[in-house]
């Protein structure tokens, strides 16, 4: 199923309340020097991409609900990511997961993301669940096991992954690690992490010089005493031992709470080492809720250190930007409609914060006035300019409402049939 820009045009409808809207804005915004043309560019351009696994019903450890309509194979996921960017014009790439979505017909899955708009972005291994015919298992690590052939059968699989994804024009390979032990004294925290350095050092090695390599960190789960690459500090400084192409990738989702994880970012910015970012929300943990359902405003904050960080820091690379997300209750692509909106709606904010003042306040010890700086641009109603962003490419105005008006999940019934997909989640 596609959807044609005839029928989102149609679905838009009148435009005059949305012309009203964002005059309303453009002249709010001009009175405070902000130039509007610069920032609907910026929002038109900034694309995000949706992993293969986001489109089907994701579960938790009791249970897991089918729905109908739901994508069975690798083209109709890419067919679905295909669908959320007509409508929404944000969703430009999509992120394999191997071996759960390895292509067969590579040249007709190349065809089909280029007919649909899309670039393969980062692609992503598993070594957190055994897979079928594997020699070993990965029960007691992967990348970090003590067993040197565990090790190489890992090393070989990411390897493995980035050959999938040479032919797909994907141009980094992100890393995440379940490796670690669920009781004191189960491993020697030590040699788990010498011997995790020594496999990335090998994976990084055996990459094409072009590509980048993402490490992923996250502080528990599946194991709950200690996580090899547990934080941003490992992850750091694992990317280091790599070398230039590595760096380090920060999933929301992946730390303690109330972690500040925008100064996470400032951080890694400074030093040219974020490569990635994986968004979503949570309210205790890694809840992988829609992206600004629980906590909007520290989103923005984050975002606002990513703005200052693409603005100031130029030798930190073009990120890899992923909605790293889970779907057990709405329809996916009705919750990735909402996430994608919600991470333009806080890029936008965050591109209105006056740097200037902000800079001139800190040096002044002017504590309120920057604090009113951040919130003055928090509270503006940016939708217009993220409708004008949408509308330039050819999107829906309300693309949640242009999906249902379209009756988008009807078609995908109709064409796909009642069936339940069983997944490898
Ligand atoms: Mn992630």
């Amino acid at each position: 199923m596609q959807i044609t820009k005839d029928q989102i045009a149609a679905a838009n409808g009148n435009l005059a309340h949305h012309d009203a809207n964002f005059n309303f804005l453009a002249e709010n915004l001009s009175r405070a020097n902000v130039a509007v043309d610069p920032l609907v560019k910026a929002l038109a351009d900034f694309q995000v991409a949706v992993p293969s696994w986001a489109l089907g019903a994701g579960g938790t450890r009791f249970g897991r609900f089918s729905f109908h309509g739901e994508p069975g194979s690798l083209e109709q996921k890419i067919s679905d990511v295909g669908i959320l960017h007509a409508l929404t014009q944000t969703a430009g790439a999509i992120s394999l997961h191997i071996p759960w979505d390895t292509p067969t017909d590579y040249t007709a899955v190349r065809d089909l993301a280029a007919e649909n708009g899309l670039v393969f972005d980062a692609i992503n291994s598993n070594t957190f669940q055994d897979q079928p015919h594997a020699t070993h298992s990965y029960k007691h690590g992967s990348l970090a096991n003590t067993d040197e052939a565990i090790r190489a059968q890992a090393v070989a699989h990411n390897l493995e992954v980035v050959r999938i994804g040479e032919q797909l024009g994907s141009k980094s390979l992100t890393v995440w690690l379940a490796d670690g032990t669920s009781f004191p004294g189960q491993r020697s925290f030590q040699r788990a992490l010498a011997q995790t350095e020594k496999s990335v050092q090998e994976i990084y090695t055996g990459m094409p010089e072009d590509w980048s390599l993402l490490i992923e960190y996250k502080p528990y789960e599946p194991n709950f005493y200690s996580t090899v690459i547990m934080d941003w500090g490992t992850s750091f400084m694992l990317a280091n031992a790599c070398g230039d192409r590595a760096y380090t990738l920060v999933d929301l989702g992946h730390h303690l709470p109330n972690s500040n994880i925008e100064q996470v970012v400032a951080t890694l910015m400074a030093k040219g080492k974020l490569g990635g970012f994986h968004f979503n929300d949570s309210k205790y943990g890694d809840d992988d809720l829609t992206v600004g359902s629980i906590k909007p405003y520290a989103l923005f904050l984050i975002f606002s250190e990513l703005v200052y960080g693409m603005q100031n820091n130029p030798h930190n690379p073009d990120l890899a930007w992923m909605i790293d997300a889970s779907h057990n209750i709405k329809d996916p692509l009705e919750d990735l409609i909402q996430s994608l909106e919600a991470i333009q709606e806080a890029y936008a904010k965050a591109l209105l914060v006056d740097q200037e003042a902000l800079a001139a306040a800190q040096l002044d010890h002017d504590v309120v006035a920057c604090q009113e700086i951040l919130q003055g641009a928090y509270r503006t109603d940016v939708r217009p300019l993220l409708q004008r962003a949408r509308l330039s490419r050819g999107g829906a105005l309300h693309p949640l409402e242009a999906y249902r008006k379209l009756k988008v999940r009807t078609g995908l019934i109709q064409e796909r049939g009642k069936h339940t997909v069983a997944t490898g989640l």
